[in-house]
């Protein structure tokens, strides 16, 4: 089994990619089932396999320990590691290829707190993989895509599994800005030189070193732009994650 997590900040469209992500697998033949991991999720878009919220749910422990949304989902996000082993054999009496899990809706609960590590290491590294969501609003300018990516190198830090950087909701670009960010993805000096434009008084120093940091744990690569709603890409995303995994075995020749 494979283990893809799908990561972002909120609204970046991870429950929407993960929706548009199994409808297409579903129409290859490729046999998948989704998780949902998000305690406080309410409109979840896709039919979901395993939910969280079978253990834990935002709403019943801000009820319980009298908390607010925002306290109840951290001890929510903590919560979750008690349940691991319970998350993990109801994951395993499905015999599919692919589990596609959706992370909560912020961000800083599924990378800054433990339990997404006990998860990861219950259901096992081997086998798994992040796909990243740059959100676009966030992407359009310079300042703010190096700010995306960074968040991406911290999410890879934090996790040291295989990750694949994804330019979410696509569409609602246009066809210039879409261009840009695909060349800042992979192109440190073209990225610097846009970063100068955009601040005049350029702090080239650390934006130098600082990209040949990036560089060298790979953070420079070509960013795949997907759409959920106008579904493309995601054929796109399929391959980059194939080619990882089991050195680009198709489970579609199966
Ligand atoms: N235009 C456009 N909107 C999208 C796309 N994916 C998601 N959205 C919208 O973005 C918002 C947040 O999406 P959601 O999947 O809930 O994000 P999440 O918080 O990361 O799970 C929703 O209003 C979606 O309808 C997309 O590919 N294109
Ligand atoms: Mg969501």
């Amino acid at each position: 089994m494979q283990y893809i997590y799908f990561v972002g900040t909120a609204g970046s469209g991870k429950s929407s990619l993960v929706y548009a992500f199994r409808e297409w697998m579903t129409l290859q033949g490729l046999d998948c089932i989704t998780v949902n991991l998000d305690p406080g999720a309410e409109d979840i878009p896709y039919e979901i396999d395993v939910d969280i919220r079978d253990w834990v749910k935002v709403s019943e422990v801000m009820e319980e320990y009298e908390l607010g949304p925002n306290g109840a989902q951290v001890v929510c996000a903590d919560l979750m590691a008690m349940n691991a082993k319970d998350l993990a054999t109801a994951i395993e009496g499905f015999k599919t290829n692919y589990v596609l899990i959706d992370t909560p809706g912020q961000i800083e609960l599924f990378a800054f707190r433990r339990s997404s590590e006990a998860i990861i290491d219950t259901l096992g590294r081997e086998d798994a993989y992040l796909i990243y969501l740059t959100d676009p609003h966030l992407a359009k300018t310079p300042s703010g895509f190096v700010t995306s990516l960074m968040l991406c190198a911290t999410v890879f830090f934090r996790f040291n599994l295989p990750f694949l950087n994804v330019l979410s909701k696509a569409d609602m670009l246009k066809e210039e800005e879409f261009d840009q960010i695909v060349q800042w993805s992979e192109d440190p000096d073209a990225l610097n030189a846009a970063l100068s434009d955009e601040h005049l008084e350029a702090k080239t120093v650390m934006n130098i070193e600082l990209f040949k940091a990036m560089e060298n744990i790979g953070m420079f690569r070509e960013i795949i732009p997907v759409s959920a709603t106008e579904k493309f890409g995601i054929e796109d995303m399929y391959n980059a994650v194939q080619e990882s995994f089991q050195g680009g075995e198709d489970l579609r020749s199966d």
